[in-house]
């Protein structure tokens, strides 16, 4: 090894031979070092250490912001500086792509490259860390995976002024796994916030929330096992020994209020927020029990009515109208469109809620509108924080400003269950996934086709092609939840689809072989979950509230033709996203190398699933053999003419316009003056319209070369003016 088997080598592009075993040997041996980071050509690979390391410093940012990067280790401090160095100097908007599945580090990874920026653009940042720690809070949760795994994905925009201050920013969010709200596997938890409320609340708050102290009384807040091991009818057992993640909740309260704080929240805001979390909480404490009525028939009694009352009377709801819109009749929460109801009702419905006509039914169907009107809150909170938040952070001036973008999407997840949300996820996992290897293969390789260089196609996994399976045309998976009526319609979809990577597993599952791997999905309610639609009623009571913010969340009157709600947006906002990460974002992937997180461990299957689930060698080998960046021409001669000479005798160097190559040929121009710097020829290679060059140091090099050069021009050009006054 290059570098000597100490920290192996720091860019896995240098292995020779570079095969997968190589690429996994490199990384463990600088892992048992604590080495956590290491270049693929301009790409980053970090592997999570899961245990806090000293790596991150205010003092290192300035260090790599001093020093050209590739002179210092492999850093998630280089990839952010040199994408603001690139807003700043070159006007160029910049995106830094994280991925990784479920637990990876992609937030970390996101914490650590915004906190970088901050300083990097000399100090501001306040908020926008402000705004992270909220949206943790809220849109975060303990899962199997991972005790903080994002529930939403997020892109974080930071503007900058000319100066290369930051002046604001924007966040453009993801789905949010909303069911959590309702209903919690066993061994996982709710969003993060709501036992914060309860753990770091004091006497006077609860009290004045009518909440109780132990998480374990909330329905919603205990997982499944644990709810089934307490009987709905009797008070809950003694509390279990809380797992790791309760323990700090009461620490995590203060710093998600200071969060809303220094984002500006006043305090009838906060206030606010917190009742509609306490009216969640308690909402989800009442149940239906089958009623047997005098005159023979069955009807919905209320159990905990207590925690219905209290929660309407913190926000202003009539709780008769509320337990009214809930035990509503089968059916009638229908958005009166007789059509849609009439097709429903012709085909089978059984399958979203079994037994309607009877009592049971009737005390099922209120639990779910119930557990449908909680999660549509939620996220319609979580939409109200973001945009508050983007309020918040907004630059004080309107105006076109470069960007640095820092991506965190949700990874790619297998859980216990799942549904129609977790497959949204996967979604979005996939096609970013898609656009970052995929695409990048593709569009290099025929680049270098296009413009006649010598090469040799590599073979890859196309990404792209299982992707378009879930997204593109009208046999794609979402066009195809899109289009069924009911869920068996939607798997005989699938069914006639014929395609090994889509596989319809009747009555009520299905199977989807993602990236990452293969994933059995529920379709129970698929179609109806899709919709997405509250009770035009619920709707109503809600909308009616005293509480401004509980009102404003109901406000407007739903469309009944909202088709395909969720999954149409997940796919536009993922198809914009995809744009705006342009054709060369900037590349952090991340690797969990243990299942469980634990620190030292090093589970070399795991990690090899995941370097080739992400196309991670394909990248290197494609890296290896080709170029990390290619520019037109008659663009590097524009950026770069002014190095034309500035090695040569001195009457080149007067000037700057004192090329003598040809303008009119702009390759012929390149080459000049490519030829005319210190810089091996075999670092660029020449097509038809575009130079290649081999490796990032040499970008950075000309980089150098150009300010350096412009430093010694101005002072010149400063002399000469002194001395011609
Ligand atoms: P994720 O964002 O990739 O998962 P996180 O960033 O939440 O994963 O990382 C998971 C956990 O690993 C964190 O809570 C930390 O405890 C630890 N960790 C990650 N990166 C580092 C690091 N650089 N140094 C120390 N500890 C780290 V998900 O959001 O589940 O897709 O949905
Ligand atoms: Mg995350």
């Amino acid at each position: 090894m290059a570098e000597g088997e100490a920290t192996g080598v720091a860019d896995a592009v240098l292995l020779a031979p570079l095969t997968e075993d190589t690429f996994l040997h490199n990384l463990h041996v600088r892992f048992k070092r604590d080495v956590i980071y290491t270049y693929v050509g301009n790409a980053l690979i970090s592997v999570n250490p899961c245990r806090p390391l000293p790596l991150y410093s205010a003092d290192l940012v300035r260090a790599y912001l001093a020093r050209p990067p590739y002179t210092l280790p492999p850093h998630l401090y280089a990839i952010t500086v040199t994408a603001y160095r690139w807003v700043r100097d070159r006007n160029e908007s910049q995106c830094i792509v994280i991925t990784g599945e479920s637990g990876a580090g992609k937030t970390e990874a996101a914490r650590v490259c915004l906190q970088c920026a901050a300083v990097a653009g000399g100090g501001g940042g306040e908020r926008l860390a402000a705004a992270g720690t909220l949206l943790e809070a809220f849109g975060n949760a303990a899962t199997t995976r991972n005790h903080n795994a994002s529930r939403f994905g997020k892109l974080l925009e930071i503007e900058f002024d000319f100066k290369g201050e930051p002046v604001g920013g924007h966040i453009t969010h993801y789905l949010l796994e909303k069911e959590r709200t309702c209903s919690v596997s066993e061994g996982e938890r709710n969003f993060h916030v709501l036992y914060q409320l309860l753990a770091g609340a004091d006497v006077h708050l609860l009290k004045r929330l009518r909440l109780q102290r132990s998480w374990e009384h909330y329905r919603v807040l205990r997982g499944e096992a644990l709810d089934a091991a307490l009987s709905p009818r009797r008070s809950p057992a003694p509390p279990r020994a809380a797992p790791p993640e309760h323990a700090r909740d009461n620490e995590h309260f203060a710093f998600t209020k200071a969060a809303m704080a220094s984002l500006g929240f006043s305090g009838v805001e906060c206030g606010a927020v917190l009742r509609v979390l306490a009216f969640v909480l308690k909402l989800g404490n009442v149940q239906f029990e089958p009623q047997h009525n005098i005159d023979g028939s069955i009807g919905v009694r209320l159990e905990q009515q207590y925690e219905l009352v209290e929660a309407c009377a913190l926000v202003g709801v009539e709780a008769a109208e509320l337990a009214a819109a809930l035990g509503a009749p089968p059916l009638s929460h229908r958005d009166p469109d007789a059509e849609e109801e009439e097709m429903a009702r012709s085909e089978d419905v059984e399958d979203s809620v079994e037994g309607e006509e009877d009592g049971e039914g009737s005390a099922e169907w209120a639990s779910a509108l119930r557990d449908r009107l909680l999660c549509a809150l939620y996220s319609r909170l979580f939409t109200w924080l973001i945009n508050s938040v983007n309020e918040a952070i907004k630059p004080a001036a309107a105006g076109k400003r470069c960007s640095l973008g820092i991506l965190d999407v949700y990874g790619f997840e297998r859980l216990a269950r799942n549904g129609l949300e977790r497959l949204l996820i996967n979604y979005a996992a996939e096609r970013v996934q898609a656009a970052v290897t995929g695409a990048t293969l593709r569009r290099e390789q025929d680049d270098y086709a296009r413009e006649g260089l010598p090469w040799r196609p590599l073979r890859y996994a196309d990404h792209e092609a299982h992707a378009d399976l879930l997204d593109a045309g009208p046999d794609s998976l979402l066009a195809a939840l899109r289009d069924a009526r009911t869920d068996a319609a939607f798997l005989q979809r699938l069914q006639r689809r014929r395609h090994p990577r889509l596989l319809p597993d009747p009555p009520d599952r299905f199977q989807v072989v993602h990236f990452g791997g293969a994933v059995t999905y529920c379709a129970r309610g698929i179609v109806d979950k899709n919709r997405d639609a509250v009770s035009a009623r619920l709707s109503a009571v809600l909308g009616a509230a005293r509480e401004p913010l509980l009102a404003a969340l109901f406000a407007g009157r739903e469309s009944p033709r909202r088709v395909c709600a969720l999954a149409c947006r997940q796919r536009a906002l993922v198809a914009a996203l995809v744009r705006r990460l342009g054709p060369a974002p900037r590349l952090v992937r991340c690797l969990r190398p243990d299942a469980g997180l634990r620190p030292h461990r090093w589970d070399a299957p795991l990690l090899r699933h995941q370097l080739r689930s992400q196309g991670i060698l394909d990248m290197a080998l494609l890296r290896r053999a080709g170029w990390c960046e290619s520019m037109c021409a008659r663009a590097l001669v524009a950026r770069y003419g002014v190095l034309q000479g500035a090695r040569g005798g001195p009457s080149a160097s007067a000037s700057p316009r004192a090329s003598p190559a040809p303008r009119d040929c702009p390759l012929r121009a390149a080459r000049a003056l490519l030829r005319s710097l210190p810089i091996p020829s075999a670092e660029f290679a020449y097509g038809r319209t575009k130079v290649f060059i081999r490796s990032p140091r040499t970008v950075w090099e000309l980089e150098a070369l150009r300010s350096a050069r412009v430093e010694q021009l101005v002072v010149r050009l400063q002399r000469a003016w002194r001395r011609h006054r």
